[in-house]
């Protein structure tokens, strides 16, 4: 006879795993991941980083729904969008079977039935979300302050030469995590970021000088909009930013996958209601669209005219 002997390994000590999901564009994205990552370090979990954005943040919870159970899951930088609608059963098991945990600054209109399910969600639009991680997770660390500290100069466009050069290393495509390690470990500069950084100054002139030869100024119910097509690889903070210097009331920068970025300069105009005419959403003061449109050389022209005419149809209701 035959005698199968299980033996089941029981850890009562093991600490629960992190699962960090939060923005992968700009330093307040990635200052929240470093956070999270030293929090993890000091408490000997285990942590994985998701780098995500508003288009595969329904996918990451439909995924993780499925594989993660007794874990904590740290969502951070992501606002309320159609999308994460889209995955509340998958966000409502999540939650269920986890310790979900979002924290966000964005505008949450909407959002109410999300904040229905069991999670914890930690809001303020008057901090950044590095700061709300912060002084949530690691209140008395010194380097977790100063990942905030230039979050936030980033996040309020605030004077601030290393958050910008950091932001300028994040925009050239340097590797997502590499960054984070380096920020966890309180390394805020080195030669890998120099260089990333110095490559990347070419590109942002390059970048600039393209978005003006493809730049046109439109009167759209009696406000000023300029808009312009953008390389990929100018990111919409520092294209917008670009544009937002010829003092129009608003204005739209446009990518050649139909990406569209809002920004304004004129606090009437909500930018939010704007990016609603075309399926997107955002912040009155930032927000963001796509078109279902690849937009060239050969028709930005006629696409921009396309959008101009878009927004006077519903000007009754956005420009107000
Ligand atoms: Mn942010």
């Amino acid at each position: 006879m035959h005698t199968r002997i299980f033996i089941i390994a029981f850890s009562y000590n093991q600490p629960m795993a992190v699962q960090c999901i939060a923005h992968k564009k700009d330093l307040d994205g990635l200052g929240s991941h470093a956070i999270v990552r030293r929090f993890a370090g000091e408490t000997g979990e285990e942590i994985t980083h998701y780098f995500a954005d508003y288009d595969d943040l329904a996918e990451i919870i439909v995924k993780l729904s499925e594989e993660a159970e007794g874990e904590k899951v740290i969502i951070a930088d992501l606002g309320y969008n159609s999308g994460v609608l889209s995955a509340k059963d998958a966000l409502a098991k999540l939650c269920t079977a986890n310790e979900v945990i979002w924290i966000d600054h964005h505008d949450w209109d909407g959002g109410e039935e999300i904040l229905r399910l069991k999670l914890r969600f930690i809001h303020s639009t008057q901090l950044c979300a590095a700061e709300l991680v912060q002084r949530e997770f690691m209140p008395h660390d010194e380097v977790s302050q100063e990942i905030a500290r230039l979050a936030h100069a980033h996040d309020f466009r605030e004077e601030s030469e290393l958050a910008w050069k950091l932001y300028d290393v994040i925009s050239s495509g340097y590797d997502k995590l590499s960054f984070v390690e380096a920020l966890s470990r309180g390394e805020f500069w080195n030669e890998e970021f120099d260089e990333a950084y110095n490559k990347y100054q070419l590109a942002k002139e390059k970048g600039y000088a393209y978005l003006e030869e493809h730049l046109e100024v439109f009167e759209v119910n009696g406000y000023t909009c300029a808009m312009a097509l953008s390389k990929k690889y100018l990111s919409s903070t520092l294209a917008s930013l670009y544009l937002q210097r010829k003092g129009t009331d608003f204005v739209i920068v446009v990518y050649p996958d139909g990406k569209l970025s809002f920004r304004r300069n004129n606090p009437k105009i909500n930018l939010r209601k704007i990016a609603q005419i075309f399926g997107g959403g955002g912040r009155e003061v930032a927000a963001g669209a796509k078109i279902d449109k690849a937009v060239t050389e050969e028709n930005y022209s006629q696409v921009f005219r396309e959008i101009v005419e878009k927004i006077e149809e519903s000007a009754e209701k956005v420009l107000r």
